[in-house]
């Protein structure tokens, strides 16, 4: 079995580069450029079907997602090692915090990154960047409310809901916004993630 990455700095293919380093698989890399052009080329969409990174193959078959990707490789080929199981009281609590990740604080933080870097300065819209704060802030809320005594967000063991997690706070950090829209616990849960050898690993690259 090969595992393969296309992997792109910055963006949510970390997530992925990120629990492969954690759940200790061997896995190839495949760097791509952060190139908005290259991702509409044709060359890229017969890899991946919306134009995206992450894409991630085992073997022949490919995989988009990449919260999806990483509770995969956890169950696939790790026997569960940083998710939970169905018996295991903390279940719904992992389950809803690895979406919250992407579903629920994701659209509001891409639209915040949209903002504040992706888009040129003369078409960023100052009402939209006010909107993303104030839900994006909203989002943060909860996590800085549920970290609470807790080292990671579900108690004192690291998951992979904290790497669905830390890859949205982490584009947080890169808005520019962090110091209005994290609050204090939430900021040292950041800096406890950030400096996991896993994360520095993936996140360099
Ligand atoms: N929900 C998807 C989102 C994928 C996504 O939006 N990736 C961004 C980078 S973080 C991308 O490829 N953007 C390129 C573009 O929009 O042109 C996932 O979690 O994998």
């Amino acid at each position: 079995m090969t595992l393969k990455l296309y992997h792109c700095p910055r963006t949510r293919s970390i997530r992925v580069y990120w629990a492969l380093e954690e759940l200790g698989l061997d896995y190839e890399i495949e760097p791509v450029p952060f190139d908005r052009a290259w991702f509409r080329s044709p060359e890229w969409r017969a890899l991946s079907p919306v134009g995206k990174v992450p894409v991630f193959f085992d073997g022949e078959e490919r995989l988009i997602e990449s919260v999806a990707v990483i509770h995969y490789l956890a169950e696939k080929y790790a026997e569960g090692k940083l998710a939970r199981r169905p018996t295991d009281s903390d279940y719904g609590q992992f389950l809803q915090w690895l979406h919250f990740g992407e579903a629920g604080v994701g659209p509001y933080v891409t639209m915040l990154i949209a903002q504040t870097r992706l888009l040129p300065p003369e078409q960023r819209l100052e009402p939209m960047k006010q909107w993303a704060i104030a839900e994006t802030k909203n989002c943060c809320a909860f996590i800085e409310q549920s970290l609470e005594g807790k080292q990671f967000i579900l108690g004192d063991e690291f998951s992979l809901a904290d790497i669905s997690l830390g890859y949205a706070l982490y584009l947080v950090k890169i808005s520019g916004e962090a110091q209005n829209i994290l609050g204090p616990r939430t900021q040292e849960y950041f800096a406890r993630l950030a400096a996991r050898p896993a994360w520095k690993k993936a996140s360099a690259a």
